[in-house]
């Protein structure tokens, strides 16, 4: 499991202020208070809806402000009221307060909708304060400042494919690749120390959630290299992309480094043996004529996807693909 997180300013609407004013006409020399009152400011609130899966939308938009109502004006108008603001969040986002150091709400329910700031009420135009024995007041009052916060937001993501694969394989470079993420790379086993996400956007809005994890090697199930501890962030996803070197510097051979790691897969839980897998064999631009790739396509008599994490080549088509096994098993698992 991973934290998305984003930090935002939320402010409610300033209430419009009353008016102060008389009625003037001609031939009405003495007119009286005809001032209206301030419309309400708009309310912030949250609301979880269900095609929203990440707080993506946060990390450009700091500042959520709720419209202020309008001044009230002569001939007793009251002014209109501000717009509520609702903002649209992941069903599973908890909504803290910075400054009190509170949870405010759990958004554990889709359709869940709440009230996190209230606008300011609209002021009193002098109409309002007219009585019996104050027949033209000379007062307004002034619109109340709207609620502020400091909100953290907080989501627990799943993702939705997890990278597996041996030291070096190329994991780390594919993730910043396909998405905002931006693990270490470099030419030795072991660069990445702990698990990172990225999403991952494809065309008409359609996203997925990736996770890198360290590389695995033999014996991961048993604790040796770094794997385990990371096994369990990828239990939960819905498919797994097994990359595979196909050039390894070691001279190893990318069908039999399949194999341990599947193996290694299987020791640790029948769950992720059976996830879905798509196999991707990496770097085949130090494989001009394919003939590697192919090698290892007949070796492991599946179908394999080509790309190069480094000129990009294939990406795309990955993406793709990874995106409607995710969305396939999805389906079938809702039934
Ligand atoms: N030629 C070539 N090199 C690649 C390609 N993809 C990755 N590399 C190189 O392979 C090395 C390892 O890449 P990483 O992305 O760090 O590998 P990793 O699987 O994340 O490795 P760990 O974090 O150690 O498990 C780096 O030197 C990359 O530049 C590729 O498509 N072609
Ligand atoms: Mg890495």
């Amino acid at each position: 499991m991973f934290i998305d997180e984003a930090k935002i300013y939320v402010k409610a609407g300033d209430g419009g202020n009353g008016c102060l004013s008389f009625r003037r006409e001609k031939f009405i020399p003495k007119g009286g208070p005809d001032g209206g009152d301030g419309g309400d400011g708009g309310d912030v609130y949250f609301e979880a809806v269900k095609d929203l899966d990440t707080l993506l939308d946060f990390a450009g938009k700091h500042h959520w402000i709720a419209r202020n109502g309008k001044p009230g004006e002569g001939a007793n108008k009251h002014g209109a009221d501000g717009e509520d603001l609702i903002i649209r969040v992941p069903p599973g986002t908890l909504i803290y307060d910075t400054d009190l150091d509170l949870l405010l709400r759990d958004m554990n329910q889709t359709g869940l909708k709440v009230c996190v700031c209230r606008g300011g009420k609209g002021g009193k135009g002098n109409k309002a304060f007219a009585t019996s024995t104050n027949q033209t007041p000379r007062i307004a009052t002034p619109g109340k400042k709207g609620q502020e916060r400091n909100i953290r937001l907080e989501l627990k993501l799943i993702a939705d494919v997890g990278l597996v694969g041996m030291p070096n394989a190329g994991k780390s470079t594919l993730i910043s690749r396909c998405s905002a993420a931006r693990p270490k790379i470099a030419d030795y086993p072991f660069t990445t120390l702990e698990p990172v996400l990225g999403i991952v956007e494809l065309s008409d809005y359609r996203r997925f959630v990736m996770a890198d994890i360290p590389g695995l090697i033999e014996g991961a199930h048993d604790g040796t290299g770094l794997g385990y501890e990371f096994l369990r962030h990828i239990e939960r996803t819905t498919v797994l992309a097994h990359i595979l070197d196909v050039m390894p510097a070691d001279g190893s051979d990318p069908a039999e480094n399949y194999h341990t790691l599947r193996n290694e897969l299987a020791q640790y839980s029948i769950a992720l043996a059976k996830k879905p897998e798509i196999i991707v064999a990496n770097k085949i631009d130090l494989d001009p004529d394919a003939a590697k790739v192919q090698q290892l396509e007949k070796r492991l008599g599946k179908t394999v996807a080509h790309i190069s994490a480094v000129t990009g080549s294939g990406i795309k088509e990955l993406c793709e693909t990874l995106w409607q096994q995710v969305k396939k098993t999805k389906e079938e698992k809702s039934g």
